[in-house]
């Protein structure tokens, strides 16, 4: 495995950053995970837009421009000659001291890409759905760590995680300060009732997925009502169908949310028909490398 650390290519065993990097002292910096399909990275352009709003806000100057940015990421899947990858793009503000202080990280951010092989929840899941739980802790206020910010102190969503493992549970339900379902760990969440199709809007502390994005569009496509909407716990408990979306995951089935099943208790006709037609874009769209 060949990584990207500030324009150099590095082994894994020799790919080391600063333990003085603000990056690792106060998960200061941004990242995006992005997908590719046989050799087409799906939404580069969307995900490092992403990237660009999540630094711009923290006032992170980014050392590449985005078409660099886009070279490297290309370049770094083609040195590790994978055909279907997960890559993980970090930014972070650099080496500084032992304060906060962002000034004092005097270099350039860190910039590592990582192009690995894709790691999925099991086949299995994906036929029989996902059991998950509404959490105790609550996904960050818009107005302390904006969720927009897809930023490297993920805390926040790995309590949560914590939470549902420790209740057996695969994935976490987590709620805006409001009790309203916001969304999983690492996913968005959608229902579907009545041939409707509802997801939390993205104002609510909710991430702008682009995987969720994208099941939008589809929706869209194909004439399927689509509300960005605030959900209640009911309003899932009720549902017809009930899934989440991920650039990891892609579309997954729930089954099943606090111990209530949802609809057939099987993956539904909604659920089933959208993962198709996400599974076709992914095979023909995308930037080639
Ligand atoms: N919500 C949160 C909180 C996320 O972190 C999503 C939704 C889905 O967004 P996309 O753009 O991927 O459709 C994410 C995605 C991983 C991993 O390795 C994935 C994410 C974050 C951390 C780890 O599976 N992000």
């Amino acid at each position: 495995m060949k990584i990207y650390i500030n324009g150099k290519f590095y082994d894994k065993k020799d790919a080391k950053i600063s333990v003085f990097d603000h990056g690792l002292l106060y998960g200061d910096g941004v990242f995006e995970g992005i997908r590719s399909y046989n050799r087409l990275v799906f939404k580069l352009k969307e995900h490092i837009d992403r990237l660009f709003e999540s630094a711009h806000s923290i006032m992170l100057a980014i050392p590449l421009t985005k078409e660099q940015l886009i070279k490297a990421t290309l370049l770094t899947l083609k040195e590790n000659n994978l055909k279907d990858a997960y890559v993980r793009l970090v930014v972070t503000r650099g080496e500084g001291d032992l304060g906060l202080d962002p000034r004092k990280c005097k270099g350039c951010a860190t910039i590592v890409i990582i192009a690995d092989k894709v790691a999925l929840y099991p086949e299995k899941l994906y036929k029989e759905g996902l059991k998950i739980v509404t959490v105790p802790t609550i996904r960050n206020l818009p107005e302390a760590l904006n969720p927009q910010i897809k930023s490297l102190n993920y805390l926040n969503n790995i309590l949560a995680k914590i939470e549902a493992l420790n209740a057996g549970c695969d994935e976490a339900i987590m709620l805006d300060s409001l009790g309203y379902v916001a969304e999983c760990t690492g996913d968005n969440i959608f229902i579907a009732k009545q041939s409707h199709l509802y997801t939390p809007p993205q104002c609510m502390g909710t991430l702008r997925g682009i995987t969720r994005d994208t099941v939008l569009e589809i929706a869209r496509k194909n004439k399927i009502p689509v509300h960005e909407h605030v959900l209640t716990r009911h309003e899932v408990y009720i549902s017809d169908e009930c899934f989440l979306t991920g650039t990891a995951a892609e579309i997954i089935p729930v089954v099943e949310v606090d111990g209530r099943i949802i609809g057939s208790g099987k993956p539904g006709k909604f659920t089933l028909n959208l993962t198709k037609k996400f599974k076709e874009l992914t095979t023909r769209e995308g930037v080639k490398y």
